[in-house]
Formats: C-alpha cells, sequence, structure tokens
C-alpha cells in the first residue's frame, strides 16, 4: 500500500513536470528571442552569458554548473557533459569564441537566426540524458 502511494506520487510528479518543463522553455525562448520570435546571434550570445555571474565575459564551468541547477534545466546531472559539448573553442571557458559555433550548430537552415523550431528541436537534442 505504502509504495503504490510512492510509485503515484512518482508518476504525478513525471506528468506535472513534462508541461512544467515546456513552459519554461517557451518563457526562455521568448525572454531572449524578443518579438520577432527568433534569436539573432547577439540574442543567443546574451542567453549564454546569463550564465556569467562574475561578468568577466567567460562562463567558466563553476558557473555554468551552478547556473543551470538554479535555472532548473534539464537533467543537471549532465551540466559538465554539456559544458564540453559547447566549449567549442576548447579552452575551458564559454566566451564569444564559442558562441558563433553554438549558433551555428543551432541555425540549420544557416539564415542567420534560430526560430523556436531550430531552438526547441537542437536543445531537446544537446540537452537530453
Ligand atoms: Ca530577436
Ligand atoms: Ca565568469
Ligand atoms: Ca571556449
Amino acid at each position: 500500500m505504502r509504495s503504490l502511494a510512492i510509485i503515484a506520487v512518482a508518476i504525478f510528479g513525471c506528468v506535472v513536470a513534462q508541461p512544467g518543463g515546456q513552459q519554461n522553455f517557451n518563457n526562455l525562448f521568448q525572454r531572449y528571442a524578443g518579438n520577432d520570435n527568433l534569436l539573432q546571434p547577439n540574442e543567443f550570445a546574451r542567453f549564454w552569458l546569463h550564465f556569467d555571474d562574475d561578468g568577466d565575459g567567460n562562463v567558466s564551468k563553476q558557473e555554468f554548473d551552478s547556473g543551470w541547477r538554479q535555472e532548473g534545466f534539464p537533467h543537471p546531472q549532465n551540466a559538465p557533459l554539456y559544458f564540453l559539448e559547447l566549449d567549442a573553442v576548447h579552452d575551458e571557458v564559454l566566451n564569444s569564441l564559442d558562441f558563433p559555433h553554438i549558433f551555428n550548430l543551432f541555425d540549420e537552415d544557416g539564415n542567420g537566426a534560430i526560430n523556436e523550431r531550430e531552438a526547441r528541436y537542437n536543445w531537446n537534442a544537446y540537452f537530453s540524458d
């Protein structure tokens, strides 16, 4: 009986977490994309730089890990792995050298802006388990 209750709570928790995650993504996209619903390179960079707590223009691994956790982004236990993926110019910080590379990966049709579909598709692909 007791374990059933725990399972019920776990299932309920999953059901609630799913739309919440999507909600977060929508809010996030709109916050940075602005009225045109497209992420331009500068807006994309601004998103990554919001992890830069000390404002030195570099997102350190520690800033990234703690920021990822604080935002409630998916799979925080994988944040160190995501950092490695995003550090396109391997110097153990995320900065203006990396953002154009990450941008190009998200901007699949290469038109210079990331639309919501491209953002959602790649976000889910890169930041999954
Ligand atoms: Ca925009
Ligand atoms: Ca920093
Ligand atoms: Ca880098």
